[in-house]
Parts: C-alpha cells; structure tokens; sequence
C-alpha cells in the first residue's frame, strides 16, 4: 500500500483542521470506513479527524466489498484495506505523508512518536480492547482473561505515565500522532475497566486523557469521555442446581485448585500482591461482606460484616461497663451554632461536614448537620448535667453511625462517608483521672485488634501536627497493612483537656466550693477495624478470618460420593448434623452446608472466600472409620480425627489459629520495621513498602519537611507520623534528629497511611 500513497493522496478532499495541533496542509480525495461498533476503527477515525485526513464513517452493513474482517476502508480511488490495523497505517501514512507537521509536530523527537505508536500497537490495544471489551460484552467474560488483561493494561499505563512525567506529551511539548492513538485506545478503558484506584497510580495519563478529551475532533468522534467509578463485572451465573450436581457427580475427588475454581466460576481474579487495591475491591464483595451502593462512599454491610462487627462490640461494651462507662444514645442532628462554637476543632473538619438544608420542597430556616463525631451534640448537656463534683465523673458511650463526606477516594471499611462506631465522652473532675482512662482505653482497643482480629499494633501518642487539634493529647494504636505497605489509624482515644468544658462551660462546684472546669477525654473506634484485618490477613483465595471474630468458626461438609445408596447419604447428613450439633454444645460456632444443589468444590470456595476458619470434611470413608477431616484456612494444614474428639480438637484449633495468625502478622510487621538515623534510604524504605522508625526533633517544621520532600521524591505520595511509640529503644545520648540535624527528643515512626 505505501507505494500508491502519492496516488491516494491526491484522492483525498480538504480536511478540517484540529486547532490544537499544527496547520496540516489540506488534502484532496475521500475514503470510506466501514466499521462495527467496537472494532478499532476508532482511532484510526480519531487520527483521521484530527490530522485533516478526510474519513467518512459507513456502518458495516453498508459494505460490499470483498474483505471480510471490519473495519475496511475504501477510497475514491479503489484503494482498500483492511483491519483496525491496515486502517489506522493508511490514515497514519496519509496524515505523515500529507503533513508531517501534525503527526511529527516541531519540537517532537520523531523516533520517540514512532515507538509510542508502535507501543499503543504492541502493549497497550490489547489489554486495552480485551478488557474493556469484556466489560461492555461484546467479547465473552473469562475472568481468568480479564484479570491477565486488566493487569497488562495497568503495566502500559504505568509505561505511559512514567513517561509523561517528563513531558507534556507522548512526543515533546506538542500532542503528536502517539497521543492521539493513545487517548483514542484508552477512551473505553477508562470508561469501563480503569476504576477510580486505578486511576490514582495514573495522574499523569489522566492529565493526557483530559486535555485530549477537551480536543473538539477527539470529541467529535470519541464523544464526551466517560471515566468509570468502579468495575461493574457482569454477573457470574448462579450454579443451577443440577448441573452443579451432575458437575460434582462426574468429578472424582479431590480437584486440583485451578480445576476447582473454574467448575465453580468463584475465586478471586487478581493477586493480592499483583495489585493490592484490586484485590481488595473484589474480596470484600466475593466474602459476602459488603454490597455497593448507588451512593459513592457508602456501602451496605452484609450480615457476614456486621456479625463479625457484633463480636467487637460485644466485647468493647463489656469492658467499658466493667469501668462503669453508661451507654445511651444522643440525635444525629446538631445545629449549626452548636457545631462551630468549638473553633479550633471545626476548622480542618469543617469541609467533610453533610448538612441537611431542605425538607419535600421546603428549604429549612436552618440548616442542620448530620453528626461527624458527638462533642458538640453532648457538652452542651453535659453542661447542664453537671453541677456539683458529686455529678462526677460523668462516663457516656453510644454507639450509632457518623457521616464524614470524605473526598478522597473511598475504600470499603477504611475510608467510607458513613460509618459505625462507638464515641465515649467522659469527664472528671481531675487530670490525673482522664489520664488513667485514656490509656485504659487504648488498651482495650490494642486488645481488639490484637486479640480479636490477630493484628498486632503499636500504641503511641500523635504528634501535634497529628492529634486532635480540639484537644490536649491524642493515643493511638497504629496497624500496618503489608499488601500496600501502609500505616493505618486503629483507633484513638484523645484527653481534652479542658478546652470544650471552657468553650460549652461544662463548670462544677468543687469540694471546697469553688468552680473548676472539667477535665475530659473522647475516645472512639470504627468499622475500620474490619477492614484492617481482611487487609493484612486475606489471601489470593478470599477472606482469612481470625476465629474469633468468625461468624462461623467450623463449617461442616459431608462428602458424599456417586457410589452411596440414598439411605447411606442420609445417614451421612445425620452424621454431620450431629458433629455440627455436638460443635455447637461445646461453645464452636459452626454450621452444617449439607445444600445438595452445590458440589462440596463449590462450597470449599464459598467457604474459603468467606475467610471461614475450619472447614470439617465427611466421607464415605470417614463415615465407615467414625473419623472426620480437618483443614484450617489460614495455613491450609489437614488433619483426620475421630468424630468423638471433634468439639475438643476444634477448640484447641480455634485457639492455635489465632495465635499463628496473630504471630504471623507480627512477624511481617517487625520485618517491615526499618530504623534509619538520616534521610538516605527514607523514600526507598517508602516505596519498598515499609514504616520507618527515626529518632526525631519533635517539631512540626521537620514534619512539614518531610511531606514535602517524600511527596518530591517519590510517586508514592507523603509520608508523615503515625505515632510516637510508648515503647521506646534506647536513645543514646547525642543522637540528631533524622531530617533537622537537631538534637532528637524520641524515636517516631513514620509511613505512608490510609
Ligand atoms: C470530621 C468532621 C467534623 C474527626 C471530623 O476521635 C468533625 C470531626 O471532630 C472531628 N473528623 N474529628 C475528630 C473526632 C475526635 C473524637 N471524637 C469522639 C474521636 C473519637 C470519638
């Protein structure tokens, strides 16, 4: 084709000219492209538009040429070709031979142009087709496919942002040939399969994708670009009952897991450690604990969650009332005039605060907010209840929802605009009082997620640029999620001070009959706590759910196989049912899945994403030996016992569990642990996923510094304090300050957080 191009060229009309890019010279002739939807024609369509190539667009049907693959392309001169492909080289050659200026603008380096097309030819269209194509189904959903594609399409992305780092555009400081087809492939991409998460490791592609989304001729033939908020995966079919069965009667035992997982059509598409923000996304919908909602940031907590969140309750509300703390319930409304009296604590808040101002057709005289934490909705009565210092100590507990309206990009259980927590208020009539409970306090919430959701934390106090600005000091236990290296806020227990019993004159007469304020402290933890244990527990194959929080600790299978009279199989589920029977009598929660329309594969992958500790097999075999099979989730181990000594072995499973889990999370903690005493090496600890310890100043300047030198010097985004640790190494006398050079005051901890 390329040796008839002077020929077609002279073929070709005048073209329109893109006002973004250089003046090409006018070219004469038509040509025709034929096109389904979805076929590739559009970049070619795209690069034809915006580099004065005159392309006409026919719908497929119209067609009567001889090739048979679409799109094909025919000019008024008989020329034809064919394929997304052969198109877009004929446009390309066209617009480069007709004026260079346009594909090849000045000041582009024209090799880099060619390989940043020859690159959307080689690594970035198909990824970017097949994903985005399975999504729309026009091409039928492989999940195994998809995962592989999606994957490969965020690794050229990565190639594309990285190079756009440097540069304005793909070729130089002008958009060129390369942005084009680029911008044009990703169009569906981003619009289908690039979700929000996606897009935040791709600042610099997006920065490309809306300047030539702005581009009249982009528009004109791409349309308004569409960014998706989340993966919508067309629905997996439900297992039909007897096929199922007929599937599980036809296989043997014993599948392999690869095998397992495509009878069933469960499991996971992507690696936890290919991409953490993926997985996660799909695990906590395919573990049955969250659905989506058609709100952004809010999210339905299915009774798999809120089980597991009654377990914390339960015991967090225990101890509390161990320590005389009351609970009750105060409105979720607070008025204007109350929110902002505290104004130091309002101000950084004031942003993320949901308002009320209407109600039917009717605009309030006020507007009210929707609480983001109790203070000011309780002083003002905390006031009024407070008199003498026999009305003391004053100790308040709710539990209910908060609404934050968060901005950045929200994460199921770890960042959601509504959540659930518990918020104790108290107050006493001393300091040394409010001291001993905040730390009380903290311990607690140490407890569960260490002895509840088997994460190990650190216990410290907030920097002041980190605490909250309403109070005196801030405590706080800090996880570390390994999967993306990140610190997280566990929970925070704050003492007040006095500053909100002197903004809402919270007075009382004292033993000696004058007036003092009172000394307070507020402290709360939230369902992020969930969140944090699937983080650092879950696997490639779902949830891994420590058994003390599992709704479900055992999950008993009976297994029977195609050789078992009826009779037999009944007495099979009696079997189980009385094993499930006897779990329970000794304290197990457990539940039988003796469901015939499933294969006992399709329950092992049900059970396993839903992170359920012990799975409890019966078989033909077992069934004849008075025996069972045991398989715990977390290390996949496998053990036969005898139905009599179940309960006792499952207990003592139970038990062994949490402890490996706990001591598993710890060790991966302390492993990611790097001690530095100068800058060198701060932002590569960083990116290689670890918290950093450093002795440090104690100044607010050197935290600033920080953020700004991490954010500078690294794409991963800011580092700053999570905590300083009670427990302290020792700091030899002399030592300087890690960034300042100052003497250090304490040894700090530092890493990117949630
Ligand atoms: C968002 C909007 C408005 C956090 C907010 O930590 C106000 C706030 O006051 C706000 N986000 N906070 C701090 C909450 C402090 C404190 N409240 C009681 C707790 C635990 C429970």
């Amino acid at each position: 084709m390329s040796t008839d191009v002077n020929a077609l060229s002279d073929a070709l009309a005048n073209a329109s000219v893109a006002p973004m890019f250089a003046t090409p010279e006018p070219l004469k002739g038509a040509a025709v492209v034929y096109h389904k939807d979805l076929d590739g024609a559009d970049i070619a369509r795209t690069l034809a538009k915006v580099c004065g190539v005159s392309l006409t667009s026919m719908m497929w049907k119209k067609y009567n040429g001889t090739v048979k693959t679409s799109p094909a392309l025919e000019s008024g001169e008989g020329e034809s070709a064919s394929g997304a492909q052969g198109i877009l080289d004929w446009v390309a050659e066209k617009a480069r031979d007709g004026n260079r200026a346009t594909t090849h603008p000045a000041g582009s380096d024209p090799a880099m142009v060619d390989a940043w097309t020859t690159f959307e030819r080689e690594e970035l269209r198909e990824p970017a087709f097949t994903t985005s194509g399975m999504l729309g189904g026009a091409i039928a959903m492989d999940e195994g496919k998809f995962g592989e594609a999606l994957e490969a399409l965020k690794r050229a992305c990565a190639k594309v942002n990285a190079r756009l780092g440097e540069a304005k555009f793909l070729g130089g400081d002008a958009p060129s040939m390369a942005d084009v087809v680029v911008a044009a492939t990703l169009y569906p991409a981003f619009a289908k399969s690039l979700d929000p998460e996606a897009r935040d490791a791709m600042p610099n592609v997006v920065r490309l994708m809306t300047q030539m989304a702005a581009h009249e001729d982009v528009k004109s033939v791409l349309g308004k670009l569409r960014m998706c908020d989340m993966i919508r995966m067309p629905k997996s079919k439900a297992p039909k009952a007897s096929t199922e069965k007929k599937e599980g009667e036809k296989k043997k035992t014993n599948e392999a897991k690869g095998d397992k997982k495509k009878e069933t059509g469960l499991g996971l598409s992507t690696k936890r450690d290919e991409d953490f923000g993926a997985w996660y996304s799909q695990v906590v919908v395919a573990g049955d604990l969250i659905d989506y909602y058609d709100i952004s940031g809010c999210y339905i907590l299915k009774p798999w969650a809120y089980a597991q969140w009654e377990v914390l309750k339960e015991f967090f509300d225990k101890e509390i009332k161990a320590l005389d703390v009351e609970n009750c319930y105060f409105p979720m409304f607070v008025s204007a005039s109350r929110l902002e009296k505290e104004k130091d604590h309002i101000e950084d808040f004031a942003p993320e605060v949901a308002w009320v101002t209407r109600s039917g057709e009717t605009d309030l005289e006020v507007p009210i907010a929707v609480r983001p934490t109790s203070e000011t909705v309780m002083y003002p009565h905390y006031a009024q209840w407070i008199r003498s210092h026999r009305d003391l100590p004053l100790r308040l507990n709710q539990w209910c929802n908060v609404v934050r309206w968060e901005f950045k990009h929200p994460t199921p259980f770890i960042r959601s605009r509504e959540f659930l927590w518990q918020e104790g208020h108290t107050a006493y009539a001393t300091k040394e009082e409010c001291d001993v409970e905040v730390f009380q306090i903290l311990d607690l919430y140490r407890r569960v997620y260490e002895e509840y959701l088997a994460v190990p934390v650190v216990p410290g106090k907030k920097s002041e640029k980190e605490k909250f600005a309403g109070g005196l000091y801030t405590t706080t236990v800090e996880a570390y999620v390994p999967g993306s290296g990140r610190g997280v806020q566990g929970a925070t227990s704050h003492c007040l001070g006095q500053n909100f019993s002197k903004m809402f004159n919270i007075e009382f007469e004292d033993t000696k009959g004058g007036k003092s304020l009172a000394w307070q402290n507020s402290w709360g933890f939230t369902t992020r706590t969930l969140g944090v244990c699937y983080m650092v527990h879950g696997d490639d194959d779902g949830l891994v759910l420590p058994p003390k929080v599992a709704p479900i600790q055992a999950i008993v299978i009976p297994i029977p196989n195609s050789k078992l009279s009826e009779d037999e199989k009944k007495k099979m589920t009696d079997i189980a049912d009385g094993m499930t029977k006897a779990l329970k009598a000794a304290g197990v929660r457990s539940k039988l899945d003796a469901r015939d329309n499933y294969t006992p594969g399709w329950k092992y992958n049900h059970w396993e994403l839903k992170g359920v500790p012990l799975r409890v097999e019966i078989g033909a075999r077992d069934m004849e030996n008075g025996t069972c099979m045991i398989a715990r989730r977390d290390n996949r181990e496998k053990e036969s016992v005898s139905i009599e000594n179940l309960p006792k072995r499952v207990l003592e499973l139970c038990e062994q569990v949490q402890k490996d889990m706990f001591e598993r999370a710890k060790k991966a903690r302390d492993e990611n642990i790097v001690k530095l005493m100068s800058w060198d090496g701060f932002v590569e600890a960083l990116d290689a996923k670890k918290l950093v310890m450093t002795p440090w100043c104690n100044t607010k300047e050197s935290e600033n510094l920080v953020k700004q030198k991490s954010t500078k010097e690294s794409e991963g985004g800011a580092a700053k304090t999570l905590c300083i640790p009670f427990e302290q190494p020792a700091l030899e006398p002399g030592t300087k300050c890690f960034i300042t050079g100052a003497p250090a005051e304490c040894w700090v901890l530092w890493g990117r957080s949630y």
